[in-house]
């Protein structure tokens, strides 16, 4: 109701819709994060628990925000890609981007103890964040390149950095001295060499980033999941952990039980501690949707392998 004399003031709100039919990519990104892996002693160059509290977070996002089909992370930022039809919050920019970077920040703080239980949180992280929308999936598969071949350049300058550092004895100014005008082969060459250490055997994570994907459950397998909603659905580890964690879930129905493997050798899944959150999505409901799985792996999303077995990903 327009009733008093006051409500004009409404009218100062702009709408601020997004391009209807384009890929949306919310990007976030830590803020200061310089001073707060510093502030809570994050091991240098990559803090394992670090990124896994990250991919916990985006995780999470994935399952409230269903329109999500991808996202990749590495160090203090993510991305997240909406499906190109997407019409969350009628598709409004502040709407989406505000709801999703208070969400994943809220969920950074809530799980930040199970990763790091001895080292309390001394002041409230904070992310920035931004939204591209994009035309094209040729565009889409660029931005993705872009974030990855970042991870790779940048993991490879910092391992190489820390190693002149904590192994060589050198000092920040010095090391950085060592590397300057260095390319790939060199930084190899000086680890091995020097240090060594073998750059390709440095864990996928820190090499390919967090890449969590929505992937499609193959039908056959999906009997006892049909009638759930798609975001209640657990992977593998998540049911054996849930199975073993959670006995008071008695009279809710089984997660599917046999989850297809998705993509082969260069992925490696992982699971993220148990969240007592999720016991909320354990209802049941007659729909037909197909079921999904967030899965986190750390694969080559350069190639074209990873995306021809995920049609779905690009498609509306
Ligand atoms: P910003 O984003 O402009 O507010 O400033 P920063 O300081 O967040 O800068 P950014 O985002 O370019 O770089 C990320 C910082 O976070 C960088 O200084 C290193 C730190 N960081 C991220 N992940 C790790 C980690 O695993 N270990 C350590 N030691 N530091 C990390
Ligand atoms: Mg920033
Ligand atoms: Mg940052
Ligand atoms: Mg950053
Ligand atoms: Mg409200």
């Amino acid at each position: 109701m327009a009733g008093t004399k006051f409500a004009y003031v409404r009218n100062f709100e702009l709408p601020d819709p997004l391009l209807p039919d384009t890929y949306l990519v919310c990007r976030l990104d830590g803020h200061s994060f310089h001073r707060f892996s510093d502030e809570h002693g994050f091991a240098k160059p990559n803090d394992e628990r670090a990124l896994q509290l990250m991919d916990h977070a985006a995780k999470s996002a994935m399952i409230e925000f269903k329109d999500i089909m991808l996202a990749f992370g590495e160090s203090d930022e993510f991305s997240f890609l909406f499906r190109k039809s997407t019409n969350l919050y009628n598709r409004r920019h502040s709407k989406i981007l505000t709801t999703l970077t208070s969400y994943f920040t809220s969920c950074y703080v809530l799980y930040w103890s199970q990763y790091f239980p001895d080292t309390p949180l001394r002041y409230p992280p904070s992310f920035d964040g931004r939204i591209i929308v994009y035309p094209t999936e040729r565009a889409i598969r660029d931005y993705f390149s872009w974030r990855q071949a970042d991870t790779h350049i940048n993991n490879l300058y910092n391992t190489t950095f820390w190693a002149l550092i904590q192994k060589g004895g050198q000092t920040t100014t010095e090391a950085h001295a060592t590397l300057r005008g260095t390319v790939s082969a060199t930084k190899h060459e000086m680890l091995f060499s020097r240090f060594g250490i073998n750059y390709n055997e440095i864990s996928q994570r820190f090499k390919k980033g967090s890449v969590i994907v929505r992937e499609i459950v193959a039908p056959e397998s999906s009997d006892k999941g049909e009638n759930l909603e798609p975001s209640m659905h657990l992977t593998r580890s998540e049911v054996n952990k849930t199975r073993e964690e959670s006995p008071e879930r008695s009279g809710v129905p089984d997660p599917p039980t046999s989850i297809p493997p998705h993509s082969p050798s260069t992925d490696q899944c992982e699971t993220p501690p148990f969240d007592p959150l999720r016991q909320k999505r354990f209802k049941s409901k007659k729909k037909n949707k197909l079921e999904t799985t967030v899965e986190v792996l750390h694969c080559d999303i350069i190639g074209d392998e990873f995306w021809l077995a995920r049609p779905h990903l690009l498609e509306n």
